[in-house]
């Protein structure tokens, strides 16, 4: 096959007719919404994804040829996809409910702990997955769905590395709420969870954050091991003639060797993401997330896995396949960065 030929998604992610065993990466994807509460769609982000990838150049002037290691992506789960569909109304008609009365009836406080059960079975079925594609030697990338759908991969990730790594987490929110409209494992909770948890690396680092609550605030100033850059001060900075090649440098400064990423893509600017749950203004440019990559590259930090999530396309219009098509880009420049080594002779200075 001509690789500079546009192929088509029906082969794999990218394009590319790969297989597991012979690739390096392993891509899981989860369409999973539950909880979400805003905009819909990112349950289909990962068709969305995959089906806008074959417009992609393969070779990449940072990257090279690192496709050739192998970029596979596994079937979207079916039984995770009719799981999310029953019980996405479900939460909803929760949510409304909690909007209304500021309380739950008993009968729906019962539809909330079914909620919470299949929300935990989504998780464990990304743990086991994540365990399995790590043991065979792989490094695992998930793509959402909506940001409650990577625990269970950072758990094994880290349980692959006895918890000796960082988090960059770039986002527009800080996601620490303890949960969020009674959900436990809300998208809004993710890195709560996280950090809680006893699979906690060593360090969270926030980037693109513009929209959290006093509770969160508290919480992140309160922690030692979390470090945010607001996207406030960030700008502040930028605006006043700080170089975002400096700003890189503290963000990669502040990280341990081995660095898991997790991307919220409303951490980007809402022009890269217009059919995201939750769309803020403000936030990083294409660019200074992939020089951001390069960054991490050039520092020889180590990419242990990554998750890519809240890419969600238009539903209103299927011909629009911008989120999509950005998507399927970050993916392919974190599918880059992960697999190359450090210091690697491809990097252009
Ligand atoms: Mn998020």
């Amino acid at each position: 096959m001509d690789p500079s030929q546009t192929a088509y998604y029906k082969l794999g992610i990218f394009g590319l007719p790969t297989q597991r065993a012979t690739s390096r990466l392993v891509l899981l994807p989860v369409p999973w919404e539950v909880t979400t509460s805003y905009g819909n769609g990112t349950s289909r982000g990962p068709e969305a994804i995959l089906k806008a990838s074959p417009q992609i150049d393969l070779f990449d002037l940072r990257w090279g040829k690192a496709y050739e290691q192998g970029y596979h992506m596994e079937a979207i789960p079916k039984h995770l996809m009719e799981l999310n569909d029953q019980l996405k109304p479900k939460a909803q008609k929760l949510i409304a409910e909690l909007e209304e009365n500021g309380e739950l009836s008993p009968a729906s406080l019962k539809v909330q702990e079914e909620i919470n059960q299949g929300c935990d079975q989504m998780t464990d079925w990304v743990y086991r997955q994540s365990r399995e594609v790590l043991a065979e030697g792989k490094l695992v990338g998930l793509i959402g769905g909506d940001h409650s759908t990577p625990l269970g991969a950072i758990r094994a990730v880290s349980e692959a590395h006895s918890g000796d790594f960082g988090i960059l987490h770039i986002d527009a929110h800080l996601d620490l709420r303890q949960s969020y409209q009674g959900f436990s494992q809300s998208h809004a909770s993710i890195m709560y969870n996280v950090m809680a948890s006893e699979f906690k690396p060593k360090k969270l680092v926030q980037l693109g954050i513009r929209d959290f609550c006093a509770e969160e605030f508290a919480l992140e100033q309160s922690r030692e091991d979390i470090i945010c850059l607001y996207d406030g001060q960030v700008k502040e900075a930028l605006l006043s003639g700080t170089a975002w090649s400096m700003i890189c440098r503290k963000i990669v400064e502040s990280l341990p060797e081995k660095v898991y990423i997790s991307f919220d893509v409303d951490g980007l600017s809402p022009f890269f993401c217009p059919n995201t749950g939750t769309p803020v203004p403000g936030g990083l440019d294409f660019d200074q997330a992939s020089y951001l990559f390069l960054a991490l590259h050039r520092a020889g930090k180590q990419i242990v896995g990554f998750d890519l999530n809240e890419v969600a396309p238009s539903l209103s219009n299927p011909d629009d396949e911008w989120d999509g098509n950005v998507g399927a880009r970050l993916l392919y420049q974190l599918c880059g960065l992960s697999v190359s080594p450090s210091h690697s002779s491809l990097t252009v200075a």
